[in-house]
């Protein structure tokens, strides 16, 4: 078991896991793949019947390693998933009709990084050659509009996008991982802080995606229901013109490049005035009312 009401260090949410698949016929672990400095990159899956091939609910969380509300979030969300099945109907529905497969934390060094050095560090911690600074965006590192606009080829930027696209040990990880699964994932979804948004596909470009309308009538079931959780606001829509422009991001290949429609990135709280360092007591209330939109969206689509 863990507190889900307080931040963990990465050693902890991998015991976490651990503890649970050992324990839970539910849960299953996967190690699927190693970072940058040799640490484990974990997937949880959580199914009622492994062998039945059903559609996936689909979630990469803390690629950006500051942003510890997301997976604080997806750790609250496999707890209550887990401890609500054959009790919670609605939970034991969802459950019945998807595999639910999370990251917990997609950038292990840089969240490690982030809680032993730097609490404000974003990116991976890959040695760039030739320069003193460290690390690449992971989410700049994918194929979809690689290199481009919203994105940078100096090593010292946050949002470095590094030498090509999946240079890096952890995008490659999430791309094995969600090509393994081509063809299963009904909604794919990235977990990112802050500013209280769900968007959608584009990011590269300000240009809309041909399914705009129904990505736009499942991030609006969401968002309703997130928003009636305790009112906090929300928008939603593309990335490219909710937001602003960013290349190589993971929510553009899981939607381009892997054919799943619903793939999302959300925002979780807050809209600024902590920042990445949201407190512990908002854990709670930001994912409930996050798994209520969540929820909503998956029985909308
Ligand atoms: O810039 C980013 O990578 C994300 N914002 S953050 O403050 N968490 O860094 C936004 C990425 C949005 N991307 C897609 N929806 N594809
Ligand atoms: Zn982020």
């Amino acid at each position: 078991a863990i507190d889900v009401e307080n931040y963990h260090t990465y050693e902890e949410i991998m015991a976490y896991l651990a503890d649970l698949a050992s324990t839970n016929p539910l849960v299953s672990t996967l190690v699927a793949g190693t970072s940058v400095e040799g640490r484990q990159i974990v997937q949880a899956t959580i199914s009622s019947d492994r062998s039945a091939n059903k559609p996936i609910a689909w979630f990469d969380c803390n690629i950006h390693a500051r942003e510890w509300i997301t997976a604080a979030t997806c750790v609250w969300i496999i707890d209550t998933i887990t401890s609500g099945y054959g009790t919670d109907a609605e939970i034991t529905a969802l459950v019945d009709q998807y595999d639910w497969k999370f990251v917990p934390v997609a950038n292990p060094d840089g969240y490690a990084y982030s809680w032993s050095n730097d609490r404000l560090w974003r990116k991976n911690r890959a040695i760039n050659s030739g320069s003193a600074c460290v690390g690449v965006d992971l989410n700049r590192n994918f194929p979809s509009g690689f290199g481009g606009e919203g994105s940078s080829n100096l090593p010292c930027s946050e949002t470095h996008h590094g030498v090509s696209a999946l240079s890096e040990p952890e995008s490659q990880t999430l791309d094995a991982l969600i090509a393994a699964d081509r063809g299963r994932v009904k909604a794919a979804i990235s977990m990112h802080s802050y500013s209280q948004l769900w968007l959608s596909s584009y990011s590269y470009s300000s240009a809309l995606p041909v399914e705009y309308p129904e990505m736009m009538n499942a991030m609006k079931a969401g968002v309703d229901a997130l928003v009636a959780t305790y009112g906090t606001p929300y928008e939603y829509g593309s990335t490219g013109t909710v937001l602003y422009i960013a290349s190589g991001t993971t929510t553009d290949h899981y939607y381009e490049n892997e054919g799943v429609v619903h793939s999302y990135t959300i925002e979780l709280r807050d809209k600024g005035r902590y920042g990445f360092q949201l407190p512990a007591s908002q854990i709670v209330p930001t994912a409930t009312k996050t798994w209520n939109g969540i929820k909503a969206f998956m029985n909308a689509i």
